[in-house]
């Protein structure tokens, strides 16, 4: 058996659409989970949807629709947009889900039977936007910093986990177990939460029927239902198996968590002391993404700044956009969005570099070869260095995948392109084809450049899936990225076979023109 490896992404609020920094999640988990499927891992990615709570059921009462309804409808557009944007999940998650249900209702079980669950009476101020009460910390000028609204004060009987008592615990895990959150930046965040005085305290798990009725009853009071927060955590050991799937514990130990870092405090405090409250094993990891920005202003449903995935890509298509985003965010801190630079970016890293050396390559082998790979001669220092240049890029790529550094990893990538250029550059077949004694060096130079070509195509596969597989259909080896072992068989050497035969085709990439909005 392969090595379970499981990823997730937050499941996405209901009352919105998806844009830029949902896609961005998805498409960082969606390349984790294909490079983990070509390294052999036995791969489980889960997306999906957080339809209960008080923003779910005001929706729904807005457009005039039962919670059912609307949660069905709105569902079903993201998940028609993951799927039109080619996203591999494994399972889309709902919480109005059966099986979601029982998960949800055995763990608060375990935890009222464990005796960490306690009757009080609460004042606090609460956002809806966040649908969680504020701490002095999550505001400025009296405004919920994340949403720039006023909170409601609130005041009711609730049940509440004891999550206070878990704080030095979790303090504790994470001196010993520092790669628990990663970056670093966010495991500090998180140990700050929780010193004492910083104004965190019990967690409130629980809404009175009489105000929501919308989310799953609790098992040991029937008046009252799950705080969203506490039910839409447990969504993602529902999609491990939790609490009868034979073996769900493998899987679970196995998965990590991607978020971006406005549920740093959900992910980062509530969920591993609910967890350990429950006396449930913990998963193995939460990373943490900054957030996209547009003119310095976080890109969120409340500013009403978004950018819509479908409509960029029926601009630009959507593996430009894709690598722009894996390329641009350094992973942990905010990035920033434009069109005018993916555009430029794209320009220059996949249709310049790359599309250029595959098109020439192509093209000469055409031209030079009958257009088949050609017999290569005796290797010179030159052909050695592109062939270790792929050999580090493959090893640079695992390791930054490894640990979510997608930029690097492309960059990494891309050294290995432009050595390929260099390389080119450097022996000039068009200058040397024109020399029958050099025929034999052609060959080398044209067949080197295939390798290596291949091996950027099996690196790239992971982070722009299509236009990988359609460089290796050009390269005569149509559907390797479905077979290949990464990172070994990005380094391997002298693979391909002399006589394949190769197709030009048109620009993979063709140059980007700048849209101007309507
Ligand atoms: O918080 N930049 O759902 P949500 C980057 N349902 N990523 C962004 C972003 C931005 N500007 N804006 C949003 C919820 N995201 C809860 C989660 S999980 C058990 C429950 C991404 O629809 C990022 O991943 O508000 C962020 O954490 C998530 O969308 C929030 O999505």
């Amino acid at each position: 058996m392969s090595r379970p490896w499981a990823i997730t992404t937050p499941i996405y609020y209901v009352n919105g659409l998806p844009h830029i920094g949902h896609t961005y999640s998805t498409v960082v988990a969606d390349t984790m989970a294909r490079y983990h499927r070509m390294a052999g891992e036995d791969v489980y990615f889960q997306t999906g949807m957080d339809e209960h709570g008080e923003k779910a059921e005001t929706a729904a009462a807005e457009n005039g629709e039962t919670p059912e309804a609307y949660t069905t409808r709105i569902a079903r557009t993201w998940q028609t947009t993951w799927d039109k944007l080619g996203i591999s999940y494994d399972r889309f998650i709902r919480t109005t889900e059966p099986d979601h249900k029982i998960a949800v209702q055995r763990l608060a079980q375990a935890q009222w039977d464990a005796g960490q669950i306690e009757f009080r009476e609460y004042e606090g101020l609460y956002c809806v936007g966040c649908e969680r009460f504020l701490t002095e910390r999550d505001m400025e000028d009296g405004l919920c910093k994340d949403h720039e609204t006023a909170p409601d004060p609130r005041r009711e009987a609730n049940y509440f986990f004891k999550m206070s008592e878990h704080f030095a615990w979790l303090a504790d895990l994470l001196e010993k177990q520092p790669d628990f959150i990663q970056p670093a930046r966010y495991r500090n965040e998180v140990l700050a939460m929780i010193r004492e005085g910083s104004g965190l305290d019990d967690l409130c798990i629980s809404r009175p029927k009489e105000r929501l009725s919308w989310g799953i009853e609790l098992p040991f009071d029937p008046d009252y239902v799950c705080y969203v927060w506490f039910d839409a955590l447990i969504n993602y050991m529902t999609g491990c198996g939790y609490p009868d799937q034979p073996g769900w514990e493998e899987r679970w130990q196995a998965c990590e968590h991607l978020i971006g870092k406005d549920i740093l405090k959900p992910h980062g405090v509530y969920w591993p002391t609910i967890l350990h409250g429950a006396g449930l094993p913990l998963p193995k990891a939460l990373h943490v993404h900054g957030h996209w920005q547009i003119a310095d202003r976080k890109v969120s449903k409340s500013l009403g700044n978004l950018i819509d995935p479908l409509r960029i890509a029926e601009r630009y298509g959507f593996e430009t956009f894709r690598y722009f985003m894996l390329r641009e965010m350094s992973f942990g801190l905010d990035g920033s969005f434009s069109e005018a630079v993916m555009v430029e970016r794209v320009n220059a890293h996949l249709s310049n570099a790359l599309g250029n050396l595959l098109s020439r390559t192509l093209n000469m082998t055409e031209r030079y070869c009958e257009g088949v790979v050609p017999e290569p001669g005796e290797m010179g220092e030159p052909e050695a260095a592109v062939r270790t240049a792929a050999a580090t890029a493959a090893a640079e790529v695992d390791r930054h995948v490894r640990a979510y550094e997608s930029s690097q990893a492309l960059e990494a990538l891309f050294r290995l392109v432009d050595a390929t250029n260099k390389y080119v550059d450097l022996r000039e077949p068009w200058k040397a084809v024109k020399d029958p004694e050099r025929a034999e060096e052609v060959r080398t130079t044209l067949y080197t450049c295939c390798q290596a070509l291949r091996s950027i195509a099996l690196l790239l596969a992971p982070f722009v899936p299509d236009a990988a597989a359609t460089m290796l259909e050009r390269l005569g080896i149509a559907g390797l990225a479905e077979q290949a072992r990464l990172p070994a068989d990005a380094a391997a050497w002298d693979t391909l076979e002399a006589g394949t035969a190769t197709t030009k085709g048109d620009a993979l990439f063709p140059r980007l023109e700048l849209v101007a909005d309507e």
